[in-house]
């Protein structure tokens, strides 16, 4: 892995990946790429590039000589229930696109799944990994048909393909993409700006979530793990902590003692939740390639917290 394009680089995982890829690999290594212009210095080669349109992907890739494809251009699940259409177009059609350039191309892909790709009927506690997976949103439909999309090209074709099933993803540095687990963003800024927050989801709804830089390694080790040790690729289940609203504002008060949260329930986002697992079992991942988170609630709180007081956006 020597040359990266990343697709989806303007968002809230691409924003960090792009970073801690050229920090590993060399500044002019990787090729951030998206449908809009980062906020703020990129800090090394940019391009616009549409993961629906083949021969936009095909002509930065060919310009960029890559040999890896880091695929994080999507729409999230909150905005897939109210652009069902765009979101099959982007997230089925985007990969089959990345697929077939890497295909043509010869380079291994990084792709993210998410705990999406479970719903009713998935046992919600220890998740396995491999389970019943028959979600009832768009994006978890497109998460499972691309889950299956990369085993096929990988056994078809050959195409070195890889990938999580990352859980919400708390980060500081950019704002969430429309997600339901954006409450765990949202909760950490309104903490610092106001002291209160008024959140969508109820407050015992329990999920899987996982801090920004533990993610970022997640995909880096995978991409760089021995092949001959994956017995899953696409995709695996990963976590580092399982938290509700409640308890979140529990571990805010330890360094904020007047915060406040209150509810208000988004009905559309409360059922997408309630379809996800409350604890997924990542033991494939730490068998096969040693996964490891390093923070959990308190230490993640903590960092976010600091890092919102000394001036981030
Ligand atoms: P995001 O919404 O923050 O960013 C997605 C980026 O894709 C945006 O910058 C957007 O401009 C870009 N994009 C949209 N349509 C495009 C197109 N047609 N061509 C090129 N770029 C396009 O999303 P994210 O949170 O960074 O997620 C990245 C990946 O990780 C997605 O596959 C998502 O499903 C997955 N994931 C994210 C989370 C999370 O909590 N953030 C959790 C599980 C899985
Ligand atoms: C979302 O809420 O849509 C994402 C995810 C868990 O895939 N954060």
């Amino acid at each position: 892995m020597k040359r990266i394009v990343v697709t989806g680089a303007a968002g809230q995982i691409g924003t960090e990946m792009v970073v801690a890829l050229r920090e590993r690999y060399g500044r002019d290594s990787v090729l951030a790429t998206d449908i809009r212009i980062p906020e703020g210095e990129t800090g090394g080669p940019f391009a616009l590039a549409d993961v629906t349109i083949g021969d936009s992907l095909d002509a930065a890739v060919a310009r960029h000589r890559a040999d890896t494809i880091f695929h994080l251009a999507a729409i999230l699940s909150a905005v897939g229930e109210q652009r069902p259409q765009k979101t099959y177009e982007v997230n089925i059609g985007g990969l089959f696109n990345v697929l077939e350039v890497a295909r043509a191309r010869e380079c291994a892909v990084f792709t993210p799944s998410s705990i999406a790709a479970f719903g009713p009927g998935t046992p919600i506690d220890l998740t396995p990994q491999d389970t019943i997976q028959r979600p009832n949103t768009m994006y978890g439909v497109s998460k499972v048909a691309g889950e299956l999309l990369c085993d096929y090209y990988h056994h078809r074709f050959g195409v070195d393909t890889r990938g999580v099933r990352y859980p919400g993803l708390v980060s500081w540095l950019t704002q969430p993409g429309g997600g339901t687990t954006d409450y765990a963003v949202e909760i950490y800024h309104d903490a610092v700006e106001s002291g209160r927050y008024e959140c969508f989801l109820a407050a015992g709804t329990q999920l899987d979530m996982m801090y920004m830089p533990d993610a970022i390694r997640a995909a880096i080790e995978l991409m760089e793990a021995d092949p001959s040790r994956l017995e899953h690729r696409n995709a695996f289940n990963i976590t580092a902590m399982q938290v509700t609203p409640a308890s979140l504002a529990d571990s805010i008060r330890q360094h904020l003692p007047g915060f406040e949260i209150s509810y208000a329930v988004d009905p559309i986002r409360q059922a997408i939740a309630d379809s996800w697992p409350r604890h997924i079992d990542d033991s494939a991942a730490q068998n096969e390639w040693g996964w490891a988170p390093a923070f959990d609630a308190a230490s993640m709180t903590a960092d976010m917290l600091a890092n919102l007081q000394t001036g981030s956006p």
